[in-house]
């Protein structure tokens, strides 16, 4: 594909995020070549893109710097270079030393660095400029996420015709904490160039309507600021999903019934499968809930030839330090509940520390009689989705922190506070016991929610809600 394929044409409907959704691969004849990346954010997206003639704008990983916009997949994608410096002080520096802890309720110690802000504002300048390239007059640009939050307002004074949306998949924190940041009034008004700023939950657009009446002086009421300049911003939840019915389709299929078989026996046939599903990230609470099924067996209420836990933790983040601190205290624990629990052929804590092809989380999925989701704080969680989309049977039992976004639909789960270790034991035991009448009840339940509130349900929303806002000029309709 020739470059001007993307940069000679405009776009009606411009999707800017950090990552594109595709990942570099190595072909068999050594030529390299791109791969979808799975995650439900493509699947939502895709069908937007595709009914909108739409460009997707983002960092293709890697630090290659002769990127070309290609079409891959029926979509058109413009990468965005970054150079080792960038990766360093936006992405790991500004993107997830600073804001990812202080958005997550300071679960880690956030940092502030002056030579992170700087950088992080160039980066979103240029994603700004980029954007502004590719859209067309009256265009929707739907931006994404934490590492972009300037980009609205930066664009908004390139391109005043363009109608912008921001969506952020993570919490935004309260008052108390966003305080914290020497740079807040500058996010506040990036976020401001919006016409719609979207969250998981009502709770993270209150907060951000209540800053941005503190901080910035604006008039606020309900869900809406109103500008000096006649400008309306509206804040609104909009909870993110999955593709249900995908995740079902998979989870049918002969093949994955096969591997889940397989992976039983592996296993060693034991009567129940714990099971863990997380990026290695200290918001997931991976340490505290190992702890507590470490006790549990050695108060005598689980025994290893009962039960196992399979805990995958992919690896994430691996050049910031709390990230490596993190891996090191769980591969320490890890070997240590197994050395104090196990026995010859049946360690009682299956870890991995990869990642799988979807099939395989499938399986896992399937093969979880408890499942165990316990973030300290998380803007959603779609594991905990996904396992719901997955169990056909009605049968499996969910554990869920309430600090998790999904806890708000997911009412029908064993909740828990992950602070709460004694909480959690009880409720690991319980969910452990549960009989098939209440398993299948609360499954029923939450299957009913997740399936009736898909990915494309939400994507949907949001545009609907985007292009419908009461606004001057020419604006199509994004379907
Ligand atoms: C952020 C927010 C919010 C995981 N391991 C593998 C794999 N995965 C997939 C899961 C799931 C996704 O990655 C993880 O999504 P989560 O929502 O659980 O967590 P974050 O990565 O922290 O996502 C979160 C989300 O954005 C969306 O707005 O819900 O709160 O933190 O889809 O299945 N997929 C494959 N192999 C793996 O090994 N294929």
């Amino acid at each position: 594909v020739t470059p001007d394929k993307v940069d000679g044409v405009s776009y009606d409907l411009v999707i800017v995020a950090n990552r594109l959704p595709v990942d570099r691969v190595e072909n068999a004849d050594g030529t390299r070549g791109w791969r979808t990346s799975p995650g439900g954010l493509v699947t939502a997206i895709e069908p937007v893109m595709r009914a909108n003639h739409g460009v997707w704008i983002g960092w293709p990983g890697g630090t290659e710097t002769d990127l070309e916009p290609f079409e891959h997949d029926g979509m058109s994608l413009a990468p965005m270079t970054m150079t080792p410096e960038e990766i360093e002080e936006f992405y790991e520096g500004f993107s997830n030393g600073t804001l990812w802890p202080l958005y997550h309720d300071v679960v880690g110690k956030p940092e502030y660095h002056r030579e992170w802000w700087e950088r992080y504002v160039s980066v979103n300048e240029r994603f700004a400029e980029k954007a502004a390239g590719l859209a067309a007059k009256g265009a929707t640009v739907w931006v994404h996420d934490y590492q972009l939050q300037l980009v609205p307002e930066m664009l908004r004074r390139i391109r005043p015709d363009l109608r912008i949306g921001f969506y952020l998949h993570i919490p935004f924190p309260p008052a108390e904490l966003f305080q914290q940041l020497p740079w807040r009034r500058q996010l506040l008004e990036g976020l401001l160039g919006a016409d719609l700023v979207g969250f998981q939950l009502p709770g993270g657009a209150q907060n951000f309507v209540r800053l941005v009446r503190q901080r910035v002086g604006h008039r606020t009421q309900s869900g809406t600021v109103f500008l000096p300049d006649g400008r309306e911003v509206r804040a609104a939840a909009f909870p993110i999903s999955i593709d249900a019915k995908g995740f079902e389709e998979l989870a049918r299929k002969p093949a994955v019934e096969k591997r889940v078989e397989a992976i039983r026996t592996a296993l060693g046939n034991p009567k129940k499968i714990f099971l863990g599903v997380d990026r290695l990230d200290y918001t997931k609470g991976i340490y505290a809930r190992l702890r507590a099924f470490a006790e549990l067996m050695g108060e005598g209420h689980i025994d290893v030839e009962d039960a196992v836990f399979v805990q995958v933790a992919v690896p994430s983040r691996e050049q910031v330090e709390q990230y490596r601190i993190l891996r090191d205290d769980i591969d320490r624990l890890v070997g240590r509940i197994n050395g104090d629990h196990g026995r010859i052929g049946r360690p009682a804590i299956h870890y991995l520390h990869n990642s799988y092809p979807r099939e395989e989380m499938a399986a896992f999925y399937r093969l979880a009689d408890v499942m165990v989701v316990t973030p300290y704080r998380d803007g959603m969680n779609l594991v905990a989705k996904e396992y719901v989309a997955t169990r056909y049977e009605d049968d499996g039992a969910l554990v869920l922190s309430e600090f998790a976004g999904a806890a708000d639909e997911l009412r029908q789960a064993w909740l828990v506070n992950p602070y709460d270790i004694n909480g959690m034991k009880a409720a690991l035991l319980e969910a452990y016991r549960a009989d098939d009448r209440e398993t299948t009840r609360r499954m029923r339940a939450m299957r009913r929610q997740v399936t009736q509130h898909d990915v494309v349900a939400w994507a949907e929303a949001f545009m609907t809600s985007l292009t419908d806002l009461d606004g001057d000029g020419p604006h199509s309709t994004i379907v």
